[in-house]
């Protein structure tokens, strides 16, 4: 039997397997920031969501935390070679942001926005569906700041840079617009069982 929280691919030889291609599992949980942790209140903080330059929505922590909430309990891998199991999560599923704003998807790309300036593209196919959630607990508590707290992004099939710490929105693009990292040499998509590291794995 597979569960949601054991994704297992099989080898060649029949084998299966949990960790991606030229990664090593950790235990601790190393923090990985371009930059400082920005400190958001969570009076401060909303989040917003956008159709190109068009806003559809917004909301106030509050409004956000009185949305379904959603537990996941995944594996995550860090493009950096590290993957750590189990990882569980409660936040906001990407769908139900959406059935709350009362939209389908309207394009094909989205773009993350962080608190920090950090920006990530990902396609909207692999935000919807039960695939991603705006996560704003980790192990039964606030998801410390280093992390990402209040919110972050998770879409633990891609690498964890796709996961998108301290954000405060999704946009939907034309065009797959290149974030952050992806403008700086890492992949576009990111799949750590391809093993797309950087631009033309
Ligand atoms: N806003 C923002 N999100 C971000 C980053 C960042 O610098 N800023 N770093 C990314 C990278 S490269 C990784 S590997 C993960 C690390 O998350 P962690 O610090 O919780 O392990 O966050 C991703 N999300
Ligand atoms: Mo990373």
């Amino acid at each position: 039997m597979i569960t949601r929280g054991f994704l297992r691919r099989s080898t060649d030889s029949g084998q299966l397997i949990r960790l991606p291609p030229g990664q090593h599992v950790v235990a601790d949980f190393p923090v990985l920031s371009a930059g400082p942790t920005p400190r958001i209140k969570t009076g401060d903080w909303s989040f917003a969501l956008k159709d190109g330059v068009r806003p559809v929505k917004s909301w106030s922590w509050a409004e956000f935390n009185a949305l379904p909430q959603t537990k996941m309990t995944r594996d995550i891998h860090c493009v950096t070679t590290w993957s750590k199991f189990d990882t569980a999560w409660e936040g906001v599923l990407v769908d139900d942001i959406l059935a709350d704003a009362g939209i389908e998807p309207p394009t094909g790309f989205t773009l993350a926005h962080s608190y920090d300036g950090y920006t990530t593209n990902v396609p909207t196919a692999d935000l919807v569906v039960g695939k991603a959630m705006v996560a704003t607990r980790y192990e039964g508590k606030p998801i410390p700041p280093d992390h990402g707290g209040p919110a972050r992004l998770l879409v633990p099939h891609l690498y964890f840079w796709k996961s998108a710490k301290w954000i405060n929105g999704l946009q939907f693009t034309k065009k797959d617009e290149l974030g952050f990292w992806e403008l700086r040499g890492y992949h576009r998509y990111g799949d750590p069982w391809r093993e797309q590291r950087y631009t033309n794995d």
